[in-house]
């Protein structure tokens, strides 16, 4: 069985869509991550450019700002949010992306605002609810867990996988970002192997949060794991420039690298352990 490999075109800030799909292709990727920002894309036109150029859409990655908060404690901002999540299924639907993720809280959200135990609640809540929807639509949706300076919450895959438990949906898996996990996880291949069936996306990049091999994750154990557990979602590179606000760096005209050169790169130095591994 060989990986599914995709690119997460958030990182490809402000670029039109074709030149993203062309460059995707180009390099050999089977799909590309949209950004979970239903008004920013044309389905039909993304049905086009992404068959014109032999991809999928992988995935679909939510966006959660403070309007879109699933555990906040002003009802309205769950309300808000958990519709934002049934839209992205929508779009997940319309694209024909078999995933969508989410995350209990908005992002940067590093403490509880009310209580701790009724944000859980209300997370699960809100979860289960665009979880519900996004089945009745063929859509899987996975929890991911940020790490402890983008969120309070969930910081680690068994953490999600408790959420997970408790939304009780067959269509509801968790997800692990190797850039978080570097930081919270204690052993992150072993975290994946606990995590199973439960795990149904991932999206890697290195500790610096660039490509694969540009800075010190070890991915072969980690590969090594996604194997034993017969992985068979898609490997998604997620990679941002190394500042909190790594937008401001790519509005300055910063981060070019992440363009084409990353995005050869990545798939490159993945393939080459993947290769290797028996
Ligand atoms: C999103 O997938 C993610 O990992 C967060 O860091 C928010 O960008
Ligand atoms: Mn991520």
């Amino acid at each position: 069985m060989m990986f599914k490999y995709s690119y997460n075109s958030l990182v490809y800030y402000g670029e039109d869509f074709a030149r993203s799909v062309e460059r995707l292709g180009r390099f050999g990727y089977d799909g590309i991550e949209l950004v979970g920002e239903p008004s920013g894309y044309d389905y039909s036109e993304v049905r086009r450019l992404t068959a014109d150029h032999g991809l999928k859409v992988s995935s679909i990655c939510s966006i959660f700002n403070a309007q879109r908060d699933l555990g906040h404690p002003d009802k309205a901002v769950r309300m808000q949010a958990v519709n934002y999540v049934k839209e992205v299924a929508e779009m997940a639907a319309e694209v024909g992306a078999p995933t969508i993720i989410a995350a209990p809280v908005a992002n940067m959200r590093i403490r509880e605002l009310g209580s701790r135990e009724e944000e859980w609640k209300w997370a699960v809540e809100g979860i289960r609810t665009a979880g519900e929807y996004a089945s009745s639509l063929g859509v899987s949706l996975c929890i991911e867990a940020w790490n402890r300076f983008e969120s309070y919450m969930l910081n680690r895959l068994d953490q999600a996988a408790a959420m997970r438990a408790e939304v009780g949906l067959a269509n509801v898996g968790i997800m692990g970002d190797t850039f978080h996990m570097n930081i919270d996880e204690s052993d992150a291949a072993e975290a994946i192997r606990q995590s199973g069936d439960a795990l149904i996306h991932i999206h890697l990049a290195d500790s610096n949060r660039a490509a694969p091999g540009t800075g010190h994750t070890d991915f072969v154990p980690i590969l090594r794991s996604l194997k034993e557990i017969r992985y068979d979602g898609y490997l998604t590179f997620e990679l941002l420039p190394a500042a909190a606000d790594p937008f401001g760096v790519m509005e300055r005209g910063g981060g070019r690298e992440f363009f084409d050169r990353y995005t050869e790169q990545s798939i490159a130095y993945i393939k080459r352990i993947e290769a290797q591994l028996s």
